[in-house]
């Protein structure tokens, strides 16, 4: 035979039907990022970063700021690990630039 084709770990032929076997399909890691309340960072700050950075409306950024506010943190969003780590980047970065105390930190799902 010229051509010894194995289908053993991928298709295998059932008459004409064709039967994908052992697929694995990993679910990523997914991350929290977390809020930390200051005693600095203006409530209207916090919120146009949960507006611009996570995508939250304005009713939402508002609930997610005032928990934070009242309760010491808070999520602002769940992610795959290089996105919340770049979003924390840009929080972080944003902060500085207006010289805010802002942080906030991943957490494993
Ligand atoms: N505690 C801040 C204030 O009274 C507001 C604030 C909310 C700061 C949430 C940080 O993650 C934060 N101005």
């Amino acid at each position: 035979m010229k051509f010894k084709i194995d289908l053993s770990e991928q298709e295998k032929t059932e008459g004409d039907v064709i039967t994908q076997e052992k697929v694995k399909v990993k679910e990523p890691e997914l991350f929290k990022v977390i809020l930390l309340n200051d005693d600095f960072t203006p409530m209207d700050f916090v919120v146009e970063i949960l507006r611009n950075v996570f995508h939250h409306d304005t009713q939402k950024a508002n609930q997610i700021m005032m928990d934070v506010h009242e309760k010491g943190s808070g999520t602002a969003g769940v992610f795959t690990f290089g996105v919340a780590e770049t979003k924390i980047y840009i929080v972080h970065n944003q902060a500085e630039k207006f010289q805010f105390p802002l942080k906030c930190v991943m957490e494993k799902q």
